[in-house]
């Protein structure tokens, strides 16, 4: 069985890669944008083609597998049964539109439940964050090696500053408070990424009050083979069914965001 899910691994990297060409040929091009829930939730052709992409060569070649992607190009899931892909085809959308850098293809493989696959490639930097569970995780061909813990003082994490300052956000003053007494904070643009860097010890941590399955479906299962965490604020499992606040971390410091922090709502 193990040597099936790396045979996968293969297959869906080379996807990847020709997938990753779609997006750089696009770039030639001028991009038709749409807003989706809100002006500033974007999406566009190339978000659909590299989707439909994925959902065609899984079907061609794998017709027993299910799919979960952003775009709706499949019908919904409602379970996570069997074997199912997991794909969010342009992560960082609005980076992808406004700055052409900081964006990834994420490419999650899930059997029963169980995180087995995950890919994020970053498409201009050509860096391929990759695992196969029970495998290890890699850049590229580097093996990336477990974490080593810093004091939450010398953290630095991923956070959206729009956090901070949304109103109905009920988790704004826990996280302005793990703003001041952390040593800094990044944001990407994209939490495929962002979550990848804690596995490459890039970032200490993670935050975001909403997120969807495929934005770290993939890059969760890198995070546990170098022995990070990732849940719910709560702590919890996540629900790759549903979206949810979400906290990625070494463990003692992702033990301390939710104690200390964003476990209660203050
Ligand atoms: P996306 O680019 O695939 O939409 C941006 O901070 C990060 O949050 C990106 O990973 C983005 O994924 C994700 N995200 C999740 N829900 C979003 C939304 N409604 N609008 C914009 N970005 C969203
Ligand atoms: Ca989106
Ligand atoms: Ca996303
Ligand atoms: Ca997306």
């Amino acid at each position: 069985m193990a040597n099936d899910w790396l045979e996968l691994e293969r297959v869906a990297r080379e996807w990847t890669y020709e997938a990753a060409m779609i997006i750089k040929r696009s770039l030639a091009s001028p991009i038709h944008i749409e807003a989706k829930s809100n002006p500033n939730d974007l999406v566009t052709e190339v978000d659909r083609a590299v989707e439909a992409f994925f959902f065609e060569k899984i079907q061609e070649t794998y017709p027993e597998h299910y799919f979960l992607g952003e775009e709706g190009v499949a019908e919904e899931i409602q379970s996570l049964n069997g074997t199912v892909w997991i794909i969010d085809p342009i992560d960082g959308t609005m980076n992808f539109v406004h700055q052409k850098y900081n964006f990834a293809i994420s490419v999650a493989v899930y059997h029963d439940g169980v995180g087995m696959i995950g890919l994020v490639y970053d498409v201009i930097s050509d860096e391929l964050f990759h695992a196969v569970r029970g495998h290890g995780a890699y850049i590229n061909e580097v093996e990336l090696v477990p974490v080593k813990e810093r004091p939450l003082h010398e953290s630095i994490i991923g956070l959206n500053a729009r956090w901070l300052v949304e109103e109905r956000n009920q988790y704004r003053n826990p996280l302005k408070a793990l703003v001041r007494d952390v040593r800094s904070v990044r944001s990407y643009g994209s939490a495929a990424i962002e979550i990848a860097y804690v596995a490459a010890d890039r970032l200490d941590g993670y935050v975001s009050v909403n997120l969807s399955p495929w934005d770290y479906a993939a890059a969760i299962v890198l995070l546990e083979e170098v022995g990070c965490k990732a849940s719910t604020f709560r702590g919890e499992p996540l629900d790759l069914l549903s979206q949810s606040p979400v906290i990625v971390g070494k463990p003692h410091l992702h033990k301390e965001m939710i104690s200390s922090y964003v476990g209660e709502e203050l």
